[in-house]
């Protein structure tokens, strides 16, 4: 128990490695809030499934983004990092928030509406339209505070509000009502070879994404051959020069430094020695992270046993919300 306030956050299984955007975007940022907030930060492989997933590829998934979540510096024994299928709360949880949820409220869902226009309507799955929803259950049974999550992420955590409230006036106060955190715009990372599109891992080609378990040597060509500009002024401006801008905005993220102090460091030396500088700094860091997620893999009796403990204490609190919930909604409770 402890008297900070009470985060949440998640991340999607959705590749076997992390990549340098979610390193800088989002665990770099919740390693910070971990010693000051009680955080907890689920793999969300229920959210996952909303798209066709391979069964076996999903759990392969999982278990190496909970592992490099540990490996780059998330304390299981600090904050609770579990997989989100071993609560069964959450899915629980949801149907009732889904009871309260408006079919007019849930179609405005911007994502929703860009992943269904995309794929159409007969390929879009009800979860994905109840994806926020889900989203909200997560949040709710933890009485979490602050949820930090990219600009992309702000709708969902609204509507959370909102069935928190909605929920508290027509059954009694039992949620929280949380708060977003958005994460630093100036820590969005963007692709190397395209400088225009954030770093996703689902661009067409891999050349421009910096994976977390690249070898050091491969980390070194990618960062060599990242686009740049012509002027050869190793100077920080986005729309100007948006390669330069990025590879600036990496360095100052892993570094510490200021941008301004790293441009004075290259100034007059050309792209080549400051990406040469970049590499170091990235392979300084990335190296570490990289070995421990390698030795995680290698014992996964003892990553199960991590998970499973973290699941046992994310449940505690998870089934105290939800048997209040069934209480306030009326079902009869099941006697002993
Ligand atoms: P997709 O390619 O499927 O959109 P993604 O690579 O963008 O996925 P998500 O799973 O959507 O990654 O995001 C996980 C976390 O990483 C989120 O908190 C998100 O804000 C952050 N993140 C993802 N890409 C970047 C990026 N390029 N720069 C900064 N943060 C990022
Ligand atoms: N939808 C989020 C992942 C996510 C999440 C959450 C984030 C699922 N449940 C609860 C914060 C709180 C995403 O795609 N980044």
């Amino acid at each position: 128990m402890t008297n900070l306030p009470r985060l949440y956050s998640g991340m999607q299984p959705s590749a076997d490695s992390l990549h340098l955007g979610n390193y800088i975007g989002a665990l770099l940022q919740w390693k910070e809030l971990q010693s000051t907030h009680d955080a907890f930060f689920s793999v969300v492989d229920l959210h996952a499934i909303t798209v066709a997933q391979d069964p076996a590829e999903l759990r392969e998934k999982t278990r190496r983004t909970a592992a490099q979540y540990i490996a780059a510096g998330i304390d299981p024994s600090a904050s609770t990092l579990y997989v989100q299928s071993h609560v069964p709360a959450h899915a629980q949880l949801a149907w009732v928030l889904n009871t309260i949820t408006g079919f007019g409220e849930a179609s405005r869902m911007t994502q929703f509406k860009d992943k269904s226009a995309r794929q159409g309507a007969e390929a879009t799955s009800v979860g994905l339209f109840a994806y926020p929803v889900l989203m909200a259950a997560d949040i709710l049974l933890y009485d979490a505070e602050v949820v930090p999550v990219g600009d992309d992420q702000r709708q969902h955590v609204e509507l959370t509000r909102d069935l928190a409230e909605r929920f508290n006036s027509r059954y009694g106060d039992t949620f929280v009502v949380p708060q977003a955190m958005i994460l630093k715009e100036s820590a969005r990372i963007y692709d190397l070879q395209n400088p225009e599109s954030k770093m996703s891992k689902s661009a067409e080609s891999g050349s421009g994404i910096v994976w977390l378990l690249d070898e050091p040597e491969v980390t070194r060509k990618k960062i060599m051959r990242a686009v740049t500009d012509t002027d050869g002024v190793v100077s920080f401006d986005r729309q100007g020069k948006p390669g330069i801008s990025n590879l600036l905005v990496i360095y100052s993220a892993l570094s510490g430094r200021s941008i301004e102090s790293i441009e004075l460091e290259y100034e007059g030396t050309g792209y080549g020695d400051f990406k040469k500088g970049l590499v170091e700094v990235v392979v300084d860091e990335f190296a570490p992270v990289r070995q421990r997620a390698l030795d995680l893999f290698a014992d996964p009796g003892e990553l199960d046993r991590i998970l499973a403990a973290n699941a046992d204490r994310a449940s505690e609190i998870a089934e105290s919300t939800l048997a209040k919930v069934y209480d306030r909604v009326g079902f009869l409770r099941r006697s002993r």
